[in-house]
């Protein structure tokens, strides 16, 4: 271990350097069919690990605790002007740390402890941070959830609307973690203005869709949205709040003072990165390519005799129902695994299993997309999976990791990447 300030990290810690070539090394030579991640761009990658990492910034733009904020105001200000410019916004706030901490702010900002809030399950694609019951937000609010349709798989919005009435919610939440289908927002926003709830969007798995106009926006709906930045729209690990001119005061104010400190100034220059690159036309094409993939993919699938919950996809992601195979997510979880297939098991709607075990696997295409492959490509990962989890023997388990290896050897990541994960070099 080195104190020299100068010194490159393999040289100063050669630990720490190993395991972060590692991970590069894995993340090239596998199959990432993790729904919720991408990779960034080196440019994103490169944003983050600069010296704004060294400065305190606590407060907005031009109303900092801190001197010598002039700097970071500039990137903080060109962070939001971008956000704003790519989802139509009236206010945004860049400052959130991740997509949970952006609904805890956001919530704090519009609804009061004990009142009621109505979002989407967990065990059927809500998320956790929308009122769990293991999640702080599932003890400072009253949470009551809506479901899916247990055979058609989609949200019922005429089941979503009795139950509102009956409940009676402050805010309702539309959005989740493992839902395939497009959300009609605009019965929602009905619903939410009949029941005098506000509405909002947690758009975190799909905004990198609604910015390459491949989805809805929420915005015209939802009186805020909130987004992680780091699954569809291909930014940093963080967060983001979006609200009409109304809401801006309140929701700046739960962010900062109310739930957070000082932001972290390299994560925002890395989110005006994305969200430059979220504006260009290459990335329109990309979304449109990432859904496109997953029907590929999702199709490919069926053809294999797999069940997709509620039939396919109209997004990058899905929930495959593993009961038809005689297998649990957990087992099918570890065995494409070792195969150097990244999934994550998911619990179904009504899922027999506990969400330890699940009887499912959510997959999406939006990192694999970013290597650039098509939909050539999914229908042979398709057959990758099937054979895995069909002949799950070390043979089989063997022969598809090389597979892999060549398959994803044609679609290089990060192919000049320097020793110890810096993907390129900054001044
Ligand atoms: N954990 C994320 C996901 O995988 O979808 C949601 O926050």
């Amino acid at each position: 271990m080195s104190l020299d300030h100068n010194a490159s990290l393999r040289d100063a810690d050669p630990i720490v350097s190993r395991i972060i070539d590692q991970e590069l090394r894995r993340q090239q030579h596998g199959l990432e069919l993790i729904a919720s991640e991408n990779f960034a761009s080196r440019a994103v990658i490169d944003a983050m690990g600069t010296p704004l990492t060294n400065k305190y910034a606590e407060g907005y733009p031009g109303r900092r605790y801190y001197g010598g904020c002039e700097v970071v105001d500039e990137v903080e200000q060109l962070a939001i002007d971008r956000l704003k410019q790519l989802f139509g916004a009236d206010h945004a706030n860049v400052q959130p740390h991740s997509g949970a901490q952006a609904n805890f702010a956001a919530f704090m900002a519009i609804v009061k402890p004990g009142e009621t809030i109505m979002g989407m399950s967990l065990p059927h694609g809500g998320h956790l941070s929308h009122g769990a019951s293991v999640n702080h937000s599932g003890v400072i609010w009253r949470a009551v959830h809506y479901g899916v349709d247990p055979t058609t798989g989609r949200i019922d919005h005429d089941v979503v609307r009795e139950q509102a009435r009956r409940e009676r919610p402050k805010l309702i939440i539309a959005g989740g973690s493992a839902y395939a289908r497009i959300i009609d927002f605009a019965v929602f926003r009905s619903i939410a203005d009949e029941v005098g709830a506000l509405f909002l969007v947690d758009m975190a798995h799909f905004a990198g869709l609604v910015a390459g106009g491949v989805y809805p926006s929420p915005v015209p709906h939802a009186q805020i949205v909130t987004s992680t930045t780091h699954k569809t729209l291909r930014g940093p690990r963080a967060g983001l709040i979006l609200s009409i001119a109304e809401h801006a005061k309140a929701i700046d104010k739960s962010v900062f003072p109310g739930t957070q400190g000082g932001p972290l100034e390299h994560v925002i220059a890395a989110k005006a990165v994305a969200f430059g690159e979220a504006l260009t036309a290459d990335f329109r094409s990309y979304a449109r390519r990432v859904v496109e993939n997953a029907k590929a993919l999702a199709d490919a699938l069926v053809e294999r005799g797999f069940a997709i919950v509620s039939g396919g996809t109209d997004t990058h992601l899905m929930l495959v129902d593993l009961r038809p195979k005689g297998l649990t997510g957990k087992v099918a979880e570890k065995t494409l695994d070792q195969a150097g297939i990244t999934v994550n098991k998911n619990t179904i709607p009504d899922d027999p299993q506990s969400p330890f075990v699940t009887s499912g696997i959510r997959l999406g295409t939006p990192a694999l997309t970013t290597r650039g492959m098509g939909r050539a490509e999914m229908v042979r990962v398709a057959e990758l999976i099937d054979r895995t989890l069909t002949h799950p023997d070390e043979a089989t388990l063997g022969r598809v990791k090389l597979e892999v290896e060549e398959l994803t050897s044609n679609f290089p990541l990060y192919a000049t990447a320097q020793p110890a994960g810096r993907v390129r070099r900054s001044a």
